[in-house]
């Protein structure tokens, strides 16, 4: 299902000078970002794909990229896969133009939610739903049935941000099927992605009436889970959630509040970008650990170094913070495949990029994160796993805009912390708890569906005993 639509061989090029490939006779398949990967890897980092008349430019070059960052000169650009996804989060913080009052609005009131005092209290949720996984995957481990990775990580970060920024339960372990919101919402996000590549004139009402019905869904959880809250008992829940912020902070600045609609559209977008990437993250972290004997057992020194042969380990919010080399893991699989896999900037006034690539206000240019993360900035050998280009001293060493994998500037991810401690906690207390077995030589191939997760990728599991 992910195969890379073939590539013509022969591109032409602009009056800049920029190879322009027409993928027009093929399409971009159903792994568009991977064939997006693949015409640099043919092209070079910067390349201009034509599909059906409309031109995307997509930059992985370091200095070019160092310059989109510029905030002075560039800011987010809401492109055609941000525009569909409006489709069912409108201005929720993700998919707000950046000059929409509700941006800033929503981003000044939620900031204190996401800052490193809130990820203390944040910890004991996480910890309630690790515990819930690490419940599911001992009874895979007793039975020796294989566990549905990227299935089960999304169990776990749905579970987590439900809880612990809105209160609500998904119970997504108590279910052998996930939680119908989060088949919605792959297939509302399917829908962005393949709404790209329409050919022009072909009927697609049956798929935009799909749709409309799943994210009238989407819509339909949301209103419970706010109506949860207000019909809870008053006073009760703590009103320092996401939610709690959304229903009554005033912003600090002009004290006014979020209103109604604004707040279910925050609410979807961060049910949404509150777990589907991070889940995918974890995954693929699995997968190199589990293809990278030497890495996992450094992984293992760590955690034991931290909470020996203790069977049942409650980590605290500090020893999460210790997981140096966990995090490096994490990092370097973000690294290679991170699962929010591009993201637009637009030119703030004309201007020539890289002092040749003409650009007019207002226009997008995406930014291929993962080939960004396979420039020669990484190397010589940018395809091998290796956490060691993680530590603080290979970080120092390197340009800040050469690993991008939660976008820049002020509209980079607002729930990056949240992400890192959910995800190391959760892969230390697995290295911890658990031997990996690999036992479906498993190949890795890639699904999109705007993210990316490794797909059908499966482990069996034992326990450790103190001897291993
Ligand atoms: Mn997150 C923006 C990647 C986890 C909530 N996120 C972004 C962007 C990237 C991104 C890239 C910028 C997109 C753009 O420029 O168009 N996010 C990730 C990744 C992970 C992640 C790779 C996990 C790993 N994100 C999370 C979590 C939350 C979250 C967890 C919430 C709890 N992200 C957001 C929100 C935005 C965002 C909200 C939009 C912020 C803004 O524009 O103000």
């Amino acid at each position: 299902p992910t195969t890379t639509a073939p590539l013509p061989q022969d591109a032409g090029s602009d009056l800049d000078g920029v190879p322009l490939i027409d993928i027009s006779a093929t399409g971009p398949g159903s792994a568009p970002l991977q064939q997006a990967m693949e015409l640099v890897r043919r092209h070079g980092p910067v390349v201009r794909r034509r599909l059906h008349g409309r031109d995307a430019l997509f930059v992985s070059d370091l200095d070019l990229v160092t310059e989109l960052a510029d905030e002075t000169r560039f800011a987010k650009h809401v492109g055609p896969a941000l525009e569909n996804v409006r489709e069912f989060t409108a201005d929720g913080l993700f998919t707000a133009y950046n000059d929409e009052p509700n941006w800033a609005r929503a981003h000044d009131i939620l900031m204190p939610a996401f800052a490193l005092g809130s990820m203390r209290t944040y910890h004991p949720m996480m910890l309630r739903v690790a515990h819930r996984l690490i419940e599911s995957w001992d009874r895979g481990a007793r039975n020796g049935l294989p566990v549905d990775v990227p299935g089960d990580m999304t169990r776990m970060t749905l579970d987590t941000i439900g809880l612990a920024g809105f209160g609500y339960d998904f119970g997504s372990f108590e279910r052998a099927e996930p939680h119908p919101f989060v088949d919605a919402m792959v297939r509302c996000l399917e829908w962005s992605m393949t709404r790209l590549s329409r050919t022009p004139g072909s009927d697609h009402a049956a798929a935009d009436a799909a749709f409309r019905a799943d994210a009238d869904y989407l819509a339909q959880v949301v209103d419970e889970v706010i109506s949860a809250r207000a019909g809870g008992a008053l006073g009760a829940e703590p009103a320092d959630d996401l939610l709690g912020l959304m229903l009554s902070a005033a912003h600090p600045g002009d004290g006014s509040k979020l209103d109604t609609a604004n707040i279910r559209n925050q609410v979807i977008t961060f049910l949404i970008a509150g777990h589907e990437t991070t889940s995918g993250a974890m995954s693929f972290a699995l997968y190199y650990l589990a293809k990278h004997p030497a890495v996992l057992d450094l992984v293992r020194r760590e955690v034991d170094a931290l909470w020996g042969d203790t069977a049942d380990v409650e980590p605290t919010f500090d020893e999460v913070g210790r997981l140096t080399y966990t995090r490096q893991v994490l990092n370097e699989a973000l690294r290679l495949w991170p699962t929010a896999a591009a993201f637009g900037r637009h030119a703030r006034e004309d201007t020539l990029l890289g002092g040749r690539i003409p650009l007019r206000a207002g226009q997008g240019v995406t930014v291929l994160t993962p080939m960004l993360h396979r420039q020669p900035v990484w190397g010589d050998n940018p395809e091998l796993f290796d956490p060691e280009r993680f530590t603080a001293e290979a970080e120092a060493a390197r340009s800040p805009h050469a690993f991008k994998p939660f976008g820049t500037g002020e509209r980079a991810c607002i729930g990056r912390q949240f992400a890192l401690h959910e995800a190391t906690m959760l892969l230390g207390m697995l290295v911890h708890r658990y031997r990996l077995h690999d036992h479906a030589d498993y190949r890795l191939t890639v699904k999109e569906t705007l993210t990316l997760k490794p797909d059908g990728f499966t482990l069996t599991l034992t326990p450790r005993t103190s001897a291993d």
